[in-house]
């Protein structure tokens, strides 16, 4: 049987790229601290990869308090949240991308393999900047334009679509359970890079640091 060809690898980025989770964390838990709404590191885990305003939502049912705002309060509490997020991330150096993912974005230029990003999360450029990685991507899928968000497949699709590809020549990396789901969705096979115990879905678990074309390709009988 002829295999297929590993054309492009789409990426998550909180998680797979940078540990971007920890501010997410810190600014939820400032906004959080402000309401007095209980809010800890654990619960923050059901928090990867979904959107701001399902996250905020997430916050307030978690600490029963779902029904004490209005929609327009929701959304200036988003706000502040993001106000706090962006504050921290003005922190984040090329000394925060995760270890092996330079090298990884670096074999896959050389062997003239397409990359995207695609995260949910509309400070991703700002991010990819403060790493010093845009050059590596050549398509960032604009998490504001994408309709539904994981785990539904559409940022998945929007990557292959840009580069004219079928699911079977792409492969996603995820750290979040949401994010293996919209790749399988999207009908890649999904490599997971984040907590063993979220990553039960993913065709392939590694550490970002053993991220290599050969393994890859290999495991899913790729060319
Ligand atoms: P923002 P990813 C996601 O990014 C984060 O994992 C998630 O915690 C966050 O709420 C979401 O982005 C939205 O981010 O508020 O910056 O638009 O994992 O898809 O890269
Ligand atoms: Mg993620």
């Amino acid at each position: 049987m002829e295999k297929n060809k590993i054309k492009a690898v789409i990426f998550d980025l909180d998680g797979v790229i940078t540990d971007s989770a920890r501010y997410h964390y810190l600014a939820w838990k400032k906004l959080a601290d402000k309401l007095d709404i209980p809010f800890d590191e654990v619960y923050n885990e059901k928090l990867k990869g979904v959107s701001r305003m399902e996250s905020l939502e997430l916050i307030l049912k978690n600490g029963n308090a779902s029904g004490n705002y209005t929609e327009s309060q929701k959304i200036a509490m988003a706000e502040k949240k993001n106000d706090y997020y962006k504050e921290l991330i003005k922190q984040i150096t090329p000394a925060d991308i995760l270890p092996g993912i330079q090298e990884f974005l670096e074999e896959l230029k050389a062997e003239g393999i397409h990359t995207a990003l695609a995260s949910v999360s509309k400070n991703a450029p700002f991010i990819l900047g403060q790493l010093g990685l845009e050059q590596y991507f050549d398509y960032i899928a604009d998490a504001a334009k994408i309709p539904n968000a994981k785990p539904f497949p559409d940022i998945f699709l929007a990557g292959m679509e840009a580069f004219g590809l079928t699911p079977e020549e792409c492969v996603g990396i995820e750290d979040a359970r949401t994010g293996i789901e919209a790749i399988h969705r999207a009908g890649m096979k999904a490599v997971g890079v984040g907590t063993p115990s979220e990553m039960e879905e993913a065709d392939l678990l590694l550490d970002t640091s053993e991220l290599k074309l050969e393994t890859i390709k290999e495991k899913f009988l790729l060319d």
